[in-house]
């Protein structure tokens, strides 16, 4: 594998979720697979799930870790090409790449959607830049317009959880105070779509996913309706992408609470944190004990051991 950005960068789904089962009942027995072998981890944003479970995973490995955060220890890089570097920003992404990937086997890099122009966001341009210069296998950890690792920990958690061969999963929007980017609910549809479940998005009208990732998706945008017989609740926040990175909405009648919860199936409650409180969930759901919020935590371990491995046997 030499990328991992979509489901079709790990091929089957099945034969990807007996894989990661796999890896979670054995974590250690791959070991040699990551000897003498280097991945550096680069964040351009903040994290505390990427960051420790795909160190965790890849120490589960054998392998070495090297984690920059650039925007603190760093040159400040500059992106554009053809400008005269006479400002702040000492040193281009040209030569930052690939000398990153001199020092590595494996690059995975987390950059955050800007929210200053849509189809710059849109065209993954730092991303495709790290894989067309590094030189080296790379992992999306959330890039502008996608969250592979957590779309993949999702559905490995649905796998887990699931009490019948095709359930109903629901991904409701959610009210948040700050405009928060379309990258998880964007692989959360494009997963499920690859995987076997019958799939209900639902949010105000004005926070329609971008074309690419909701053709074919069916929408329903009365919440308490797309909620029932759900098996599965996935709350998000994220912007609105037609009127691009606006925030159109804070009504708190969109919050995941008891109420919507007894409309489902008892469904399971799922969100990728971090979370706001009494905004997006409230306290009663996600203390409940249909809330798997951290067991889907846990599984950002194994999706991301799960695509290591597979790298590392693509690199032998
Ligand atoms: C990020 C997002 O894409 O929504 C990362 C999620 C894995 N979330 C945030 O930036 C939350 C920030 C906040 O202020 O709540």
């Amino acid at each position: 594998m030499k990328r991992f950005l979509t489901p079709s960068d790990i091929g089957d789904l099945r034969q990807a979720l007996n894989e990661a089962a796999e890896v979670k009942n054995n974590p250690f027995g791959y070991q040699h697979l990551g000897r003498n072998k280097t991945v550096v981890l680069i964040f351009f944003n903040s994290s505390l799930r990427t960051r420790l479970s795909t160190q965790k995973a890849a120490t589960n490995l054998g392998m070495n870790v090297i984690v920059l955060d650039i925007n603190k220890d760093g040159w400040k890089l500059e992106t554009e090409f053809g400008v005269v570097m006479d400002g702040d920003k000492p040193e281009h992404i040209r030569e930052a790449v690939p000398v990153i990937g001199q020092y590595c086997d494996i690059i995975a890099v987390r950059s955050f959607a800007k929210f200053e122009d849509k189809e710059e966001d849109y065209s993954e341009r730092l991303l495709n830049q790290f894989i067309e210069l590094s030189g080296r296998p790379v992992i999306s950890m959330e890039s502008a317009t996608r969250h592979p690792l957590q779309a993949f920990a999702d559905l490995i958690t649905i796998e887990e959880y699931r009490k019948k061969s095709r359930p109903k999963v629901v991904l409701t929007w959610a009210p948040h105070p700050k405009a928060l980017p379309q990258a998880v609910p964007n692989s959360f549809v494009e997963w499920m779509k690859a995987a076997d479940v019958e799939l209900t998005v639902t949010h105000p009208r004005g926070y329609e996913l971008a074309p690419e990732f909701i053709e074919e998706v069916h929408v329903e945008y009365n919440q308490d309706k797309a909620f029932k017989d759900a098996d599965f609740i996935y709350a998000k926040s994220w912007a609105s992408f037609s009127e691009y990175g606006k925030v159109l909405s804070t009504d708190r009648s969109w919050t995941v609470d008891e109420r919507k919860m007894a409309l489902t199936n008892h469904a399971k409650f799922m969100h990728c944190l971090p979370v706001r409180r009494n905004m997006v969930v409230s306290d009663g759901v996600i203390d409940s004990p249909d809330s798997i919020v951290i067991q889907e935590a846990a599984n950002r371990v194994v999706s991301a051991q799960t695509v290591l491995k597979r790298m590392l046997e693509a690199l032998e």
